[in-house]
């Protein structure tokens, strides 16, 4: 098991290489989709994504990001002792289409493709995905963590406000669409679309040696903003990975979102895809309750036990990494760097802990 650190796009620095490193991190895991990319006060929130329904800003322009970026990248994490182990999330502009079944699907599949077979070129081993139209949704931001920390959470009211053409996944892609509204789709619909997605990606992520993972619903609830989620309880994972099976398709294995979910339980469900070796990276975050009732808290103060958690992995011999994915923010000048240094150092100790346990 190894420990990780996501970095968002404006955090690829060396203050934030630095820190990483400093928190034990020997891998990271990148968001290259610049989130609020035109607006600068809220970049440091990135990570607690406030005005869901607002969005978090334009979409790219189109462009893939190239191999001469990612390997200069690569270069200066590599320069800071650290490995890249995955890039997270596609840039709605080169695959709104394929999400909302749109006249450019065909278009941006090959788009996608060719992501793919740069990231493979530039040999990182994880590209991490949310198949999600609402993206993240219905929470709202407060005092819900240990001693009044700053998080998220929801409080029993699920957003239906139908999400405005020319936005998908929180995400402006086309800022001049027409007046109106996504329609409303079935589930079953929302299935043919990442079918059409998996069976087309996953043969060129084979050729590419890049491993796809699914992030479940952030929360999962079976709609939000009146459009379906894909994977909201716990057997839908095997469902995804049924559907075009490969070494190369695995999970996003997201403990908080699992743990959310109001059926299966998170111990059953991290034994269950573990053990099929499907677990591709983990978001090792703790939270309270089931949605839509339910609060991100810290890492140690949860529902989930996390050393359990830990243990599971082990015995299925879990070789991947683990990242905080979010923390409350803690009361001082660094709130959030504190939030996650705090989750660095539980984890640190945990892991080894666990590592030595005969
Ligand atoms: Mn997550």
């Amino acid at each position: 098991m190894k420990l990780g650190f996501g970095l968002y796009k404006h955090m690829l620095n060396e203050e934030h290489y630095k820190f990483a490193k400093q928190c034990g991190a020997t891998h990271l895991v990148v968001h290259l989709v610049d989130y609020f990319g035109n607006d600068d006060n809220n970049k440091e929130n990135a990570n607690q994504p406030i005005g869901e329904k607002d969005g978090w800003g334009g979409a790219g322009n189109g462009q893939l990001w190239s191999l001469e970026e990612i390997l200069r990248i690569k270069k200066e994490i590599n320069s800071h002792g650290l490995e890249w182990e995955a890039i997270e999330n596609f840039d709605p502009a080169i695959w709104h289409d394929i999400l909302l079944d749109g006249p450019k699907k065909e278009e941006q599949i090959e788009l996608v493709k060719e992501q793919i077979r740069i990231v493979g070129k530039a040999g990182i081993p994880y590209f991490g995905y949310n198949f999600s139209l609402a993206g993240v949704s219905s929470r709202d931001i407060g005092p819900y963590a240990r001693g009044g920390a700053e998080s998220v959470g929801m409080n029993g009211a699920v957003d239906e406000t139908p999400i405005p053409n020319g936005m998908v996944w929180n995400m402006v892609y086309d800022k001049n669409a027409s007046e109106g509204t996504l329609a409303r789709i079935g589930h079953d619909e929302l299935w043919k679309r990442l079918e059409y997605f998996l069976k087309n990606l996953v043969p060129v992520a084979e050729e590419a040696g890049v491993i796809l993972a699914a992030h479940p619903d952030d929360p999962p609830m079976p709609y939000v903003r009146n459009t379906p989620r894909l994977v909201y309880q716990p057997d839908m994972y095997q469902r995804l990975i049924d559907i075009k099976p490969s070494d190369n398709s695995k999970l996003e294995f997201c403990l908080g979102s699992v743990a959310e979910m109001t059926e299966g339980d998170v111990y059953e469900a991290t034994d269950r895809y573990s053990k099929q070796n499907k677990v591709g990276y983990i978001h090792f975050r703790n939270i309270i309750g089931k949605v839509p009732n339910y609060k991100e808290v810290f890492v140690d103060e949860g529902d989930i036990d996390m050393i359990k958690i830990l243990r599971i992995l082990k015995k299925n011999n879990f070789q991947g990494a683990l990242i905080p994915d979010h923390t409350p923010q803690m009361s001082c000048a660094a709130p959030w760097h504190a939030g996650m240094a705090y989750a660095m150092g539980f984890m640190k100790a945990a892991i080894s802990r666990v590592n030595e346990e005969k």
